[in-house]
C-alpha cells in the first residue's frame, strides 16, 4: 500500500511537470483572471477583423499555466433544444469573410423550408448548426438572440473535463463568451443520464467581463447578412467546475433567461479546458 501511494504521488508531481505548472495554489488572488488572447489572420488591427476571423489563440491562467487553442475542448453536441421566440430574431451567424466555420447567417425559422414558423424540425436543425458553429474558435461564429425571449439546451462536451482543484481555484475550466456581457443565464451540470448533478449557477452581467489583457471584438450584421456599422464588444464569463459543484463533466444545460436587464437576450460561444492532472493522480492526491 505504502509503495502504491509513494507511486501515486509520483505520477502526480510528473503530470503537473508537464504541464508546467506550479504546485496548485490555494492562496489569495481570487480575482486574478485569465488571460485570453486572440489572433486575427490579415488584420494588423484586431477591430478591422469583425467581418472575419476573430479566433482565440491561447489561455493563460494567473499561474502561468496556459492552454493553446489546440487543447480547447469544444462543444460536441447540441440536444434539447428549445426555443418559443419570433421569427428573424435567432440565428446562428458568422462574418462573411470567415474562413474558420462556414461564414453567413442562418435563423432556426428557415432551416424547414418554411419560414413562417419555428418548428421541432427548425429546433433539430438549428441544433445542428449550433453545433457547428461551436466547434471552432472563431469567436465571430456564434448564436445571436435579438428578442425578449429565452432558449435552452443541453450541450455535450467532445470531452469530460476535470476541474484543476477540487476546490475553489484560479483555472476556470469553461468559458462563455456574450456580445457585450448584458445577458442572464443559468449553467446546471448534469451526469452521463442528462440528470441535474451539483448546483445551478447563474451567471449575470456582472459575472461576464471585459476580456484581459485585451478587449476583444466581434462583428454585427443585419438580417441579410450586411455589415453594420459598429462592433460588440465579445466579454466572458470564466466559470470554475467548483461554482458547479462538481469535479468533472460533460453535460451542461444552459437556460437563458427572458428578463434581467439589458439586452437579455444571450448570444453565445462556449469554449472549455482541462488543465487536472489525469483523473486517476488526482484522486491519489486527495487519499
Ligand atoms: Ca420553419
Ligand atoms: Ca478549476
Ligand atoms: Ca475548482
Ligand atoms: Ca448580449
Amino acid at each position: 500500500m505504502r509503495l502504491q501511494h509513494f507511486v501515486a504521488m509520483g505520477l502526480t508531481g510528473a503530470v503537473l511537470t508537464c504541464l508546467g505548472a506550479a504546485p496548485p495554489s490555494s492562496g489569495g488572488g481570487s480575482t486574478a483572471r485569465p488571460q485570453l488572447y486572440v489572433t486575427t489572420p490579415g488584420y494588423a488591427n484586431p477591430r478591422d477583423a469583425v467581418n472575419a476571423d476573430v479566433l482565440l489563440d491561447r489561455i493563460v491562467f494567473p499561474d502561468g499555466v496556459t492552454v493553446m487553442h489546440g487543447d480547447f475542448v469544444f462543444p460536441g453536441q447540441v440536444l434539447q433544444m428549445t426555443y418559443g421566440g419570433p421569427i428573424d430574431r435567432f440565428r446562428v451567424q458568422n462574418g462573411s469573410l470567415a474562413t474558420v466555420g462556414q461564414p453567413g447567417i442562418f435563423y432556426i425559422e428557415d432551416l424547414d423550408g418554411n419560414g413562417a414558423s419555428v418548428s421541432d424540425a427548425d429546433r433539430l436543425l438549428f441544433a445542428e448548426r449550433m453545433e457547428l458553429a461551436w466547434a471552432n474558435r472563431n469567436l465571430n461564429n456564434r448564436t445571436l438572440l435579438h428578442a425578449q425571449s429565452g432558449y435552452s439546451f443541453v450541450v455535450g462536451l467532445e470531452t469530460r473535463i476535470w476541474d484543476s482543484s477540487f476546490a475553489s481555484d484560479n483555472r476556470p475550466e469553461i468559458f462563455i463568451f456574450e456580445d457585450q456581457g448584458n445577458s442572464v443565464m443559468t449553467l446546471q451540470a448534469l451526469d452521463d443520464d442528462l440528470v441535474p448533478v451539483g448546483t445551478p449557477v447563474e451567471i449575470r452581467a456582472v459575472d461576464i467581463t471585459s476580456i484581459q489583457p485585451n478587449k476583444v471584438w466581434v462583428g454585427r450584421w443585419g438580417n441579410d447578412g450586411a455589415p453594420q456599422s459598429g462592433t460588440y464588444e465579445c466579454k466572458v464569463a470564466s466559470i470554475d467546475l467548483s461554482r458547479l459543484g462538481v469535479t468533472h463533466v460533460k453535460w451542461l444545460k444552459v437556460t437563458t433567461a427572458i428578463s434581467g436587464g439589458g439586452e437579455a437576450s444571450a448570444d453565445l460561444k462556449i469554449i472549455c479546458v482541462d488543465t487536472s492532472p489525469a483523473p486517476a493522480a488526482q484522486t491519489m492526491t486527495f487519499d
